[in-house]
């Protein structure tokens, strides 16, 4: 009796597995995996729209705030090995201020400088360039949008914006803005962004 018992066993196990071998053309996975599949590139789909979404928001197309009129009518600049907007780098690296006002640049850290950029600077303004660590304070009595840099950090794009009363003067700054571009190593977009401020 329990040899037929183990018999019975051994043929419906075999029948079982065999039919179930049978029931499962060799379709069946593939088609799974065909059917599973648009769902698989669906859920991936949606998660790249996502992350190209906040990438996108943390990415240039987000218009970055105006700067607004700095108050007074004394202003500091500080030249920092690192700050808030990165390293080497002036702070604040854009300013607004208003006709006559000076602004200060404080050698917080040592080893930079400030000096204007030649044909960066409204007609006729006033020029500046200050030596390694040396703090110089500016008046700017013309009109327009300056950008200067440290001389030594200029690939790193240590550039600065100040704005003096209106942007009389920005579609010259922005042709001239390519030039000095060309020579960031690093920060490519960083004066694009500053400009953008304005
Ligand atoms: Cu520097």
């Amino acid at each position: 009796m329990r040899k037929l018992v183990s018999i019975f066993k051994f043929i419906f196990l075999t029948v079982f597995v065999a039919g179930s071998g049978f029931a499962t053309p060799p379709g069946t996975n593939q088609e799974m995996r065909e059917r599973l599949k648009p769902a698989g590139t669906l859920v991936r789909a949606s998660k790249s729209d996502e992350q190209q979404e906040i990438g996108g928001q943390n990415a240039a197309s987000q218009p970055l705030p105006k700067v607004e009129l700095s108050s007074g009518s004394e202003h500091e600049v500080k030249m920092l090995n690192s700050g808030p907007g990165g390293t080497m780098i002036f702070e604040p690296a854009v300013i607004k201020i208003s006709k006559g006002d000076t602004v200060h640049f404080k050698a917080t850290d040592l080893a930079h400088n400030s000096v204007s950029i030649n044909g960066m600077v409204p007609e006729g303004a006033e020029t500046w360039a200050g030596a390694l660590s040396e703090e110089i304070s500016v008046t700017l009595n013309t009109e327009g949008v300056y950008v200067y840099q440290c001389d030594p950090h200029v690939a790193m794009a240590m550039v600065g914006v100040i704005q003096v009363g209106e942007a009389v003067n920005m579609s010259e700054i922005k042709s001239a803005a390519d030039g000095l571009k060309a020579n960031f190593a690093l920060n490519a977009d960083r004066l694009d962004r500053y400009l953008e401020q304005l």
